[in-house]
């Protein structure tokens, strides 16, 4: 991406910063550091003052980071990150120093309060995270290719599974097909839960053998560019008995609710509970055993929450997952999810994969 984006990130952090009474922040978030940097890297430390933005890092990283944001002033480290930071902040007279509290470790912090011990560490939060939850339309883009890329990976794999396929070759199959696609990786470890696995919300793929009338649920996502994808399909190898088969209806039905309620200014508590109780009138609430969604950006879990523990009210521009499951232990799992971007009047869904439970 072009450098002038960079600017105005900067710039609204350090708005952010003034109302927050720092003069100083420190992250060593990558997702926050490349958001605001376009910095790469797995490993860094970002340093904001008002005059200026610093990235800390080792020997590995600084070429990396003079190539991708040469308007950054890199510094190389030795020994240890703190001693760098301690020098900045000194030279710039500087005592207030905003961190992310949910990101740096205990140590981190201790390690940073011995090495600048005239700095007062001002724990924050969500001062990066608050901005990238709408994202502009460069990273509507991203996330759109993202989507496609995910959704070509998609139907590729499943015109090659068959019964006999263990779970972790069909995820083996599906992250080939992603890379295939221009990926540079998953956005998580590829959920395969085939029979009464597929009632683990979160069991990633394992050996076990698909049978013929297995019901297999596939959450799944790519990480194109940084920006991650997320979406689940439930798909059957054969026939189904009619209980099946009524209960992915209905699941299905709640989704769509869950959907259609999505649009700029909807209460995210209220979407959830109104897809809780479609399907509390099925007796199958008490088997729907998580949030109903979550944004997705450079993570694949960031704010907003779409479940009962938010006070968020839904913004154009946020990308959100929509994914209602029923899960019956011992039995088997469903679950549809599809990531959305909100918009003013309802959401542009960033997946066009078919919903059909049976598989041809
Ligand atoms: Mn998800």
């Amino acid at each position: 991406m072009e450098n002038e984006a960079y600017g105005p990130r900067i710039q609204k952090l350090q708005e952010r910063m003034a109302a927050a009474n720092v003069e100083a922040f420190f992250t060593l978030a990558p997702p926050s550091m490349r958001y605001l940097t376009g910095f790469t890297g797995e490993e860094g430390y970002l340093l904001v003052v008002q005059g200026g933005v610093h990235l800390i890092l080792d020997g590995r990283f600084t070429t990396q980071a003079q190539e991708e944001c040469p308007w950054v002033d890199v510094i190389e480290y030795t020994g240890h990150f703190t001693r760098s930071v301690a020098e900045l902040l000194v030279a710039g007279h500087t005592h207030w120093l905003g961190f992310e509290k949910e990101r740096i470790s205990f140590v981190q912090a201790e390690q940073m309060r011995t090495a600048m011990p005239s700095v007062v560490m001002v724990p924050t939060e969500g001062m990066v995270e608050g901005m990238r939850m709408v994202k502009d339309a460069h990273e509507l883009d991203m996330m759109r290719a993202a989507g496609r890329c995910a959704d070509k990976a998609f139907s590729a794999m499943i015109r090659q599974l068959k019964a006999g396929m263990t779970e972790n070759e069909v995820a083996a199959l599906l992250e080939y097909e992603m890379r295939k696609a221009g990926a540079q990786g998953t956005s998580f470890a590829t959920i395969v839960g085939s029979g009464a696995r597929g009632a683990l919300p979160h069991g990633i793929a394992s050996s076990k053998v698909i049978e013929h009338g297995d019901v297999v649920v596939i959450d799944f996502g790519v990480n194109e560019n940084g920006y991650m994808s997320d979406c689940t399909r439930t798909v059957a190898l054969g026939e189904q008995p009619a209980d099946v088969l009524e209960t992915y209806a209905w699941l299905l039905d709640a989704q769509q609710l869950g959907l259609s309620l999505i649009r700029a200014g909807a209460s995210a508590r209220s979407i959830d509970t109104a897809v809780r109780n479609k399907l509390k009138e099925h007796g199958l609430a008490q088997y729907f055993t998580h949030g109903l969604g979550h944004g997705v950006g450079l993570e694949i879990h960031e704010a907003p929450r779409l479940s009962q523990g938010t006070d968020a009210e839904l913004q154009a521009g946020e990308v959100v997952t929509c994914e209602p499951g029923v899960y019956l232990p011992g039995r088997y799992g469903m679950r549809v999810e599809d990531s959305v971007i909100v918009t003013a009047d309802g959401f542009e869904s960033l997946t066009q994969l078919s919903k059909e439970l049976v598989l041809p």
